[in-house]
């Protein structure tokens, strides 16, 4: 496992980084929050995506580490943030498997000093395949704590549905996969806007997930969804660039 090895010696020679992508509401305009993604530029292989090595590491455990690691790194980001504007990190469901995930949450948010409130925590769906009680508690101690959390990648999982009845969210991203031809047919469109009402009528935030065009940003204000994040704003820029653009819209 070479791969295993590169991300253990990135770890601790300070070869990982984040980048974030802002979120922006469509009721003022203004970025309210950014996700942090991780990225790992391997000394000899270049840029290794997450979606291959997130894996890697659950498989390894070397993800309760790395999950610690831009926890740290995206709650100092966003106590340097101006305003009220949030900060969501991805979760993987291995590390709601450690009893300490709450008391690590907290440590960091003291560590920083960043209130609660400006943290968000995306679960995908896989997490809740094993829908066992204690998932559902760690959940409720999260959110006891002020921090809010969100499905991610909602409607692609085949349960979606009963998971909302089940857990406790307070938003849902929709899956990027959603957005593709909104602006040109249909059925699109009503599935988007069918999403967008279940969320508003449980009384959960909405974002809209990969938005690329003016057409499907149209689309989705009409529609009535809360947020939305994708390249047409911006792609995920790193963390100097994030401070600099929230900076300006103050
Ligand atoms: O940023 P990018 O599109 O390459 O991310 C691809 C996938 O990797 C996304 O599904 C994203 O949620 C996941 N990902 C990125 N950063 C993290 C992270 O810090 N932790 C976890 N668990 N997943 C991440
Ligand atoms: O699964 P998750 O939602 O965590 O994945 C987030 C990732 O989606 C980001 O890391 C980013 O690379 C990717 N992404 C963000 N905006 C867009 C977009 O507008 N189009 C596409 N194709 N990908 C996007
Ligand atoms: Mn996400
Ligand atoms: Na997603």
């Amino acid at each position: 496992r070479t791969l295993e090895t590169g991300l253990r010696d990135a770890l601790a020679n300070n070869g990982l980084s984040v980048v974030f992508q802002p979120i922006v509401s469509l009721q003022t305009n203004v970025v309210v929050a950014a996700e942090a993604l991780m990225r790992w530029d391997h000394p000899r292989l270049g840029p290794i995506s997450p979606v291959e090595f997130i894996p890697i590491a659950e498989e390894t455990g070397i993800i309760h580490d790395i999950g610690g690691w831009i926890l740290e790194a995206a709650t100092r980001a966003a106590a340097q943030w101006p305003g009220p504007v949030r900060v969501a990190i991805n979760l993987s469901p291995i590390q709601f498997k450690r009893p300490d995930l709450v008391s690590t949450i907290k440590a960091a948010l003291e560590a920083a000093s960043l209130d609660a409130s400006r943290l968000e925590l995306e679960i995908t769906e896989s997490l809740l395949l094993e829908n066992s009680q204690s998932n559902i508690d760690v959940l409720l101690a999260v959110r006891r704590l002020g921090v809010r959390v969100a499905m991610d990648d909602f409607g692609t999982g085949y349960s979606s549905l009963s998971y909302l009845r089940a857990f406790p969210f307070d938003k849902i991203k929709i899956d990027r996969s959603f957005m593709a031809d909104v602006a040109t047919k249909a059925d699109s469109r009503a599935i988007l806007g069918a999403m967008i009402s279940l969320g508003r009528n449980l009384g959960m935030t909405t974002v809209a997930e990969g938005v690329e065009t003016a057409e499907q940003l149209a689309v989705v204000r009409a529609e009535g969804c809360t947020q939305v994040q994708g390249y047409f704003f911006s792609p995920p820029i790193e963390g100097e660039a994030m401070l600099a653009m929230l900076q300006a819209e103050q």
